[in-house]
């Protein structure tokens, strides 16, 4: 008895230290992020200001290369490893992709750095679908990178890519076939975006709709694609996204040229039907719509599209 209570004691401290590095870890990924997008970074600050200074993340998202151990695999384990657990596959076969999502340890625990952990989305292109000479293209900057799939973590940590700086040539002919594949050769590991959880915010804004109506009252564009406002069959998932900010990439054969990095999502569940007799206090994150769904994320995907970019504010 006295040895079992002590040595859960020491795996307690152990879990708790391993946390520490851990959120530190996924604060520095979500610190390049912000620091790179500046509407996700303004966005942020004014969601901030409007509810009191706390707000928690429903999830992060990374894009990947499903070739060669590059894909789904070489970020989940990062997250894996402290103790996150595989969930569903999304499939989303004219974008070619393919998608899991990850949940953390528990949505009830930690308390500092902002409370709970964000659950995990990371897709995949599916690169033997892809042309020939994007392939070849992708299969390059893979065999450039070397081992660089074990690190895509402290990669997304860095803000840096695994592999070589791309040439104009190559990320145009990935971009004429996939604004994913395109996106993916120019920004690597690095949060393709964060999106907050509108349903714990305590303030008006604490519904999408407000929400939405909030950020572009201050001028903030949001993706269009299929409406503003994504809708689960459900009705339980509700999800909207600001456009992504493009940055100035200097590419290898001396051409600077805007690209698309990051956006920022917002994500409202609501109470599972067999839960909505609780009360405000009783609710909890897993008493809510949990997971993703396809046909809002197919419409996510266009944040970073150049249609969504041009796109005049009407
Ligand atoms: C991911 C788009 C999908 C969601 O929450 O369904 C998504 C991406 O743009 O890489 O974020
Ligand atoms: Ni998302």
């Amino acid at each position: 008895m006295a040895v079992g209570s002590l040595t859960d004691t020491i795996v307690d401290e152990s879990t708790k230290r391993a946390e520490s590095f851990f959120r530190t870890a996924v604060l520095s990924m979500e610190k390049v992020y912000l620091s790179r997008n500046p509407t996700a970074k303004a966005v942020l600050d004014l969601v901030l200001a409007a509810d009191g200074n706390q707000i928690c993340y429903d999830h992060f998202a990374f894009r990947t290369f499903g070739i060669d151990g590059y894909g789904i695999d070489s970020i989940a384990k990062f997250f894996l490893d402290f103790g996150y657990t595989r969930r569903e596959e999304l499939r989303f076969p004219a974008k070619k992709l393919k998608a899991l999502w990850f949940a953390p340890p528990s949505y009830e625990n930690g308390s500092y750095f902002g409370g709970p952990l964000p659950r995990i989305f990371i897709s995949e292109l599916l690169v033997d679908e892809m042309s020939p000479q994007s392939q070849e293209v992708i299969k390059k900057y893979v065999k450039i990178s070397g081992n660089g799939n074990k690190y895509a973590s402290l990669a997304s940590t860095l803000g840096c890519l695994t592999w070589e700086t791309p040439s104009y040539s190559d990320y145009q002919q990935l971009a004429r076939e996939s604004e994913y594949a395109a996106w993916t050769l120019v920004n690597g590991f690095s949060v393709n975006h964060v999106t907050i959880s509108v349903h714990r915010l305590k303030s008006h804004i604490g519904n999408i709709k407000s929400l939405n109506q909030f950020i572009e009252d201050q001028g903030y564009k949001l993706n269009s694609e299929g409406g503003i406002l994504k809708v689960s069959p459900d009705g339980l998932l509700l999800q909207s996204s600001t456009v992504a900010d493009s940055i100035i990439f200097n590419f290898v054969d001396g051409v600077s040229e805007p690209v698309p990095c990051s956006y920022i999502e917002f994500a409202e569940r609501l109470v599972l039907p067999q839960y909505t007799k609780l009360t405000n206090e009783e609710i909890k994150e897993f008493h809510r719509r949990d997971g993703f769904e396809v046909g809002n994320a197919d419409k996510i995907f266009e944040s970073t599209s150049k249609d969504q970019l041009t796109r005049k504010i009407v």
